[in-house]
């Protein structure tokens, strides 16, 4: 955009000297013939001349300054609001190691695809080279990618959600870096005097990993999961591998530091299915007096052993992309604070007259507004105003309760893993594991109501096991095994314990029986006094679950007769799981490790099934 930035044809004043860079972008350029290449630099003035371009371009709509400073709203195309799990490919070599969760392809197969669908697809448009790092620059081994995108939107969304930029380069320079290349493309050439649109995309999608190349192709979605390959596409899917290969873990997973009121300090990482509330619970403001929560991350943990034989987690993420509707003072009042802010995008939800956003669920409903289809929205409208999947995309360093540690590359040793689902029945409010090979078991059997963050229907209950079923980037049997090995590996008295909670749970008028968020600071407050060996818990065929006099309700409203059902074990729904585990489990044929046949009859034994 800058001039200096700006090459108008390809190849010829090298933006940088790292020769691997240089050559995958000519590469890319040749096939898919762009009008202009723009090496991004993550400057100030670049996010000006970029968000200015899309404004200019009716991509984005600049929010009112004083009520949302340097943010801007987005409307995405009504097909392109969300991953699309059945477009998304592992393409290992041997179909073996893609598994029985994932689709597979066959790489050169693959390849020749999307070759085809690549090739001048960035006719009439800029093509974008980001180069980024995902965790820390000052890591002992950073984790860097380059991501070439022909939209702009995903830049913008890039540089909120990733470190990224010309200091970035510059070290990938210096150290000759390996990095991930994320191909990206919209698939929406402007040829024949075709227009542009505000949300240009392709009803034929491919969002591509080839785990043995470490490389990530995209095709036809603008859509977070599907283009920001930062995230989901590189620090799960991707990681996920190279943390098999090298003995670390990468996982679906926020990470928050807890402190009593006695100054008792512990880092907590939680696993929950997209739109479960992970931000939310991130970013919790406990009602419970003298406990406090600060954050570190909201959606992706990398976690290694560390030399005390702790496992210390990372996020490797700089923003947060979180879901909207329901989003409010009292749901997640420091999300609120973090968007006032400013500096964020908001894609699919509602546009006020006064040019700030709205969602289901905030306060203050506005008497009109213009819905994320660009329509006249007012409260008596039978659609929403919001997409269910509506997000909020924001620069973490803006939260308010943000743990100092955020900024340490070692990261944090973890004390307990919170694997969730959203269940209206049989799983109790919190359950803890009697060791790392039955957290395994619990996380592998993870269940959970479908969601609006997929394509697909929502509310059919899935095995969603430690909520990676989408990003585990290779067979989800050898991941499991891969989870026990770092468990036999390991000092077992070092590693984190582990913990399966439900917030979901409803009674038989459909009520949730828990109030969530704010109040959920007291299942954290049970989780700590387990570790710190002071609460008190039944065990039950399903393992440890709080006494109701151990769980602190305290000017909760709430019977009892409420409490023990949020609680409750209930021997006859749990046998009806038996079944379900079992097919479940079979799916996985020999990868799946005998040890968790061995807890599934435990379990079948304990419930006399
Ligand atoms: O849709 S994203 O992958 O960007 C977020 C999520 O589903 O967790
Ligand atoms: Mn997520």
């Amino acid at each position: 955009m800058t001039a200096d930035t700006t090459q108008p044809h390809i190849g010829q004043s090298a933006a940088t000297t790292h020769e691997g860079i240089l050559a995958w972008v000519d590469e890319v350029a040749e096939l898919t013939q762009p009008d202009r290449v723009h090496w991004c630099t993550g400057s100030d003035e670049e996010w000006t001349e970029l968000t200015d371009a899309l404004v200019a371009s009716g991509t984005f709509t600049r929010l009112n300054a004083d009520k949302k400073p340097n943010s801007f709203h987005a409307a995405s195309d009504p097909t392109d609001v969300a991953r699309v799990e059945d477009r998304t490919f592992i393409c290992s070599v041997d179909e073996k190691d893609c598994g029985p969760t994932n689709n597979w392809m066959d790489p050169q197969e693959m390849k020749a695809i999307m070759t085809d669908l690549y090739r001048g697809c960035m006719r009439g448009r800029t093509m974008y080279v980001v180069p980024f790092v995902m965790g820390h620059l000052e890591a002992d081994s950073p984790m860097f990618g380059v991501e070439i995108t022909d939209s702009a939107y995903v830049v913008a969304s890039m540089r909120v959600m990733a470190r990224m930029g010309s200091n970035v380069l510059r070290r990938m320079e210096e150290v000759g870096a390996t990095f991930v290349p994320a191909l990206h493309s919209v698939g929406m050439p402007l040829v024949d005097g075709r227009a542009d649109v505000s949300w240009p995309c392709n009803d034929t999608k491919y969002i591509v990993q080839f785990p043995e190349e470490r490389m990530i192709w995209s095709f036809g979605s603008g859509y977070g999961g599907n283009a920001l390959l930062g995230k989901k596409c590189y620090a799960l899917r991707i990681a996920s591998v190279m943390a098999r290969d090298e003995g670390w873990l990468a996982e679906h997973m926020l990470i928050l530091k807890l402190t009593s009121p006695e100054g008792v300090r512990k880092y907590i990482a939680a696993a929950f299915p997209s739109a479960c509330g992970k931000t939310n619970l991130a970013m919790l403001a406990p009602t419970i007096p003298g406990w406090k929560v600060e954050t570190l991350g909201d959606d992706i943990a990398w976690m290694r052993i560390g030399d005390d034989g702790r496992l210390y987690a990372v996020n490797p993420e700089f923003g947060f992309f979180g879901v909207a509707p329901g989003t409010n003072e009292l749901t997640n009042p420091n999300a609120m604070r973090t968007i006032d802010i400013g500096n964020s995008v908001f894609t699919n939800v509602a546009l006020t007259d006064d040019g700030d956003v709205w969602w289901e669920g905030l306060e203050n409903t506005p008497a009109h507004a213009t819905s994320w289809k660009g329509e006249d929205w007012t409260p008596d409208s039978d659609e929403l105003s919001s997409h269910p999947n509506s997000r909020y995309c924001t620069p973490i360093k803006q939260c308010p309760i943000l743990a100092p540690e955020y900024d340490d590359p070692r990261g944090v040793p973890i004390d307990a893993i919170l694997f969730g689902g959203r269940r209206k029945t049989t799983v109790p409010l919190v359950t803890e594991a009697r060791d790392w090979t039955h957290g395994t078991f619990m996380g592998a059997t993870l269940s959970s109501e479908t969601t609006a963050a997929a394509v697909g229907q929502v509310g059919v209950v899935r095995r969603d096991p430690m909520a990676m079923l989408p990003f585990i980037g290779y067979n989800a049997g050898d991941y499991f095994n891969h989870w026990i090995t770092v468990g036999k590996d390991n000092d077992a008295a070092k590693l984190p314990k582990i913990f399966y909670v439900n917030w979901f749970r409803r009674d038989e008028d459909g009520g949730f029986l828990w109030p969530g968020f704010g109040e959920n600071s007291r299942v954290l407050k049970w989780v700590v006094e387990r570790m710190e060996g002071q609460a008190e818990a039944v065990e039950t065929p399903i393992g440890y679950v709080p006494t109701p006099g151990s769980l602190d309700t305290d000017g909760l409203d709430m019977t009892e007769e409420e409490l023990a059902q949020a609680l409750a074990v209930d021997v006859e729904e749990w046998k009806a799981e038996i079944p379900q585990i079992t097919e479940w489990f079979e799916k996985f044929g020999e990868n799946l490790p005998a040890v968790l046949w061995t807890e599934l009859d435990g379990l079948k034994a304990r419930l006399g099934a």
